[in-house]
């Protein structure tokens, strides 16, 4: 509490320049939001589908003390947005642009980005703990979320040009898939948690370029059994492997933990050609295979760099 408190008043005097800066701009085109900042606040988590939009200031996560939370903080005009949806849509940062969450909690939405030539960064503020979990309480065994959905979801498609995607400091719960990534983008995943996903940790596909830093990717495939509500259908896992690049995908592992995986720890489908992922200074335990045409290393990534003199003396 006492950290979330330094956060909110370090944070305004960060973010106030930001907010004098797109309310002057916005005087004359809101589609100048794009590009900038926005934050996502919100917590409050009761029973049944009807989200609460209206609660007594400064609880339930309302961070601008202004009573509203969800679709009612999305639609008030200020930078601050109250689900993922509207943060990342036409009224918020619009597929290009910063979206910081700022209030610790339980999301149940997951984060779509689908636009390519865009660069977008979402990730939780320093002291915020932000949980992007398929499962609702009163909603525990949904076929949407559990069954097929992704945590998070970047597939901007083919063309002519790149996305450059930035996740950071988020932890990625129970979906069928923690990250789906696909198409063309350059994704950065730093400081995160991918826990009890079913079929995927970081699926990686496409054509697409990952980076994963000090990240952890625990007891993928494994979950509580789900029956799908609709058709009575006991998911298992397929494959249950806790990161893939599939072919013709690249990237690094780095600094990064993948503990009892179902399948595989980290795996390269690029056949023949083990140098297209790099795992470096990894710790992999307990999964059924851990490295599938991988080779760790514990030299840096990118090819000749020596490691400084005291890196394991600190
Ligand atoms: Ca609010």
């Amino acid at each position: 509490m006492q950290l979330l408190q330094s956060f909110r008043l370090s944070s305004l005097s960060a973010v106030a320049p930001f907010a004098l800066c797109v309310a002057v701009i916005c005087l004359n085109a809101t589609s100048v939001f794009a590009n900038h900042l926005v934050l996502l606040e919100g917590n409050c988590p009761t029973a049944g589908d009807v989200r609460p939009t209206n609660v007594t200031p400064n609880t339930c996560g309302d961070y601008d003390g202004d009573g509203r939370i969800g679709t009612a903080e999305d639609t008030d005009g200020d930078q601050v947005f109250g689900t993922l949806t509207a943060a990342l849509g036409s009224d918020g940062i619009n597929q290009n642009g910063n979206v910081t969450f700022v209030t610790s909690g339980v999301f149940n939405q997951s984060i779509s980005i689908s636009s390519l030539n865009v660069n977008v960064t979402v990730q939780a503020a320093p002291g915020v703990e932000a949980v992007i979990d398929a499962v609702r309480r009163d909603n525990r065994r949904n076929a949407d979320r559990q069954g097929s959905g992704s945590g998070i979801n970047i597939a901007p498609g083919l063309g002519d040009s790149f996305s450059n995607v930035v996740i950071r400091n988020l932890t990625v719960r129970n979906w069928a898939n923690g990250a789906s990534i696909s198409g063309n983008v350059r994704v950065t995943i730093e400081n995160c948690r991918f826990e009890n996903n079913l079929n995927y940790g970081i699926n990686v596909r496409g054509r697409a370029q990952v980076m994963i830093a000090k990240t952890e990717v625990h007891s993928t495939g494994y979950r509580q059994p789900l029956v799908r509500t609709d058709t009575g259908e006991t998911l298992v896992p397929s494959p249950g492997t806790g990161i893939s690049f599939e072919r013709g995908t690249s990237g690094s592992v780095f600094l990064t933990t993948v503990s009892n995986s179902f399948a595989v720890g980290i795996e390269n489908n690029n056949i023949g050609s083990p140098g297209a992922v790099c795992a470096s200074l990894v710790n992999v335990f307990n999964n059924n295979t851990n490295f599938e045409n991988v080779r760790p290393t514990s030299e840096p990534c990118g090819g000749g760099i020596k490691r400084p003199r005291d890196f394991f003396d600190r």
